[in-house]
């Protein structure tokens, strides 16, 4: 990934300090003609935020953070008080940089807009501050997923339209995993790579440089617990995974956490596939397109994996609202074709 020594050190000296997040981002920004540095700067912000949250992630128990604040979001979900701090830490991170010119959170219903006070940037940052609300309270690992655009109004305050552009319009996308340890893994669309916080420094290290999905898992990820509203093909489908009918011949393994960025983490790392489909009760499934499938789709295809809805790739949606969702299929990009085969016409995977 590093061309060349620009450093003043003699070339092949030991590296003692390693690549950390700013370094990388840095180097990126060296080798792109006319970069004003608005990106870098924006990426800071979000790293400062993740090292925040991470912080209050890691103490919630003791900090009485945990528990619900009994407000219900624009999803109709009970906000616990860690998706309050987490989403209020990145908007007041973010909003004084002047590298945005307006945000979207999953836990607003409208767009956020930058103070009057404040310069708007080229940029529009997209959130969702902590998903996985749910397993806040048990411990369970949950994230912070994040999407980048360019603006498309001209200039001052952004408006919804800069928020509403199909996937592939992504500048960057990734997310932030407070588990076991906090990574924080992006692309820019020329690879994934993944950063391991050292809390005791303070700054996330690469360590997961260029993750690339195997083209087929062993596992597939989904709530089983709706079986039965799924659609015949996605029964078709899993069934088929669950028997000695799966690709390869050996059933796959389930596994399934309840929070997004911890079975799309093991998914990028591992192969195999998470689904979130369409069914009898929620034909939309229940994921969000801006903040959570469209730049875990940016990742997958980065990493050489595929994301769908079934009908077509997630990132080629044009959203027509901040919180629409969308059925998601996304992994190693085999498992990802054989499930959509299955939903749209019940092939049987690998023919
Ligand atoms: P279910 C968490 O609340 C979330 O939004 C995603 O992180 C996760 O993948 C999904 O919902 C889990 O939903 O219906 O299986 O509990």
């Amino acid at each position: 990934m590093i061309s060349s020594n620009p450093s003043s050190i003699a070339p092949g000296a030991p590296d003692e300090l390693g690549w950390t997040l700013d370094r990388h981002i840095l180097e990126r920004q060296r080798h792109i003609p006319g970069a004003s540095g608005d990106f870098t700067g924006l990426f800071q912000s979000i790293a400062l935020a993740g090292r925040v949250i991470a912080s209050r992630v890691a103490k919630a128990g003791l900090a009485d953070v945990l528990g619900a604040t009994g407000v219900v979001n624009v999803q109709g979900e009970t906000v616990q008080k860690l998706d309050t701090l987490a989403n209020n830490v990145l908007v007041r991170c973010v909003e004084a940089g002047g590298h945005v010119c307006v945000m979207a959170s999953e836990e607003n219903d409208e767009i956020i807009p930058v103070p009057p006070a404040y310069p708007k940037g080229k940029y529009v940052l997209m959130f969702d501050p902590l998903d996985g609300s749910s397993n806040i309270d048990v411990n369970v690992s949950i994230g912070t997923i994040f999407s980048i655009h360019r603006r498309v109004t001209a200039a001052g305050p952004g408006t919804e339209a800069d928020c509403l552009q199909a996937g592939t319009e992504q500048v960057a996308a990734g997310y932030i995993i407070y588990g076991s340890s906090t990574m924080l893994v992006y692309s820019t669309g020329d690879g994934v790579h993944g950063f391991t916080l050292d809390p005791l420094v303070g700054e996330f290290f690469l360590s997961h440089e260029n993750i690339r999905i195997p083209a087929r898992g062993a596992t597939y990820s989904i709530n089983e617990g709706n079986r039965m509203h799924w659609t015949p093909g996605v029964t078709a489908w899993i069934d088929t995974l669950k028997s000695e009918r799966a690709p390869g011949g050996k059933p796959y393994g389930l596994r399934y956490v309840g929070t997004l960025v911890a079975d799309f983490h093991r998914t990028l790392l591992r192969g195999g596939v998470f689904a979130y489909p369409g069914d009898r009760k929620s034909p939309d499934g229940k994921l969000r397109l801006l903040y959570e499938c469209a730049p875990m789709a940016f990742l997958a295809e980065a990493a050489g994996g595929a994301a769908s809805t079934g009908a077509g790739r997630v990132l080629e949606v044009v959203p027509g609202g901040l919180h629409q969702r969308v059925p998601l299929f996304i992994g190693s990009k085999d498992d990802v074709a054989d499930a959509v085969r299955f939903v749209q016409d019940g092939a049987a995977p690998g023919t």
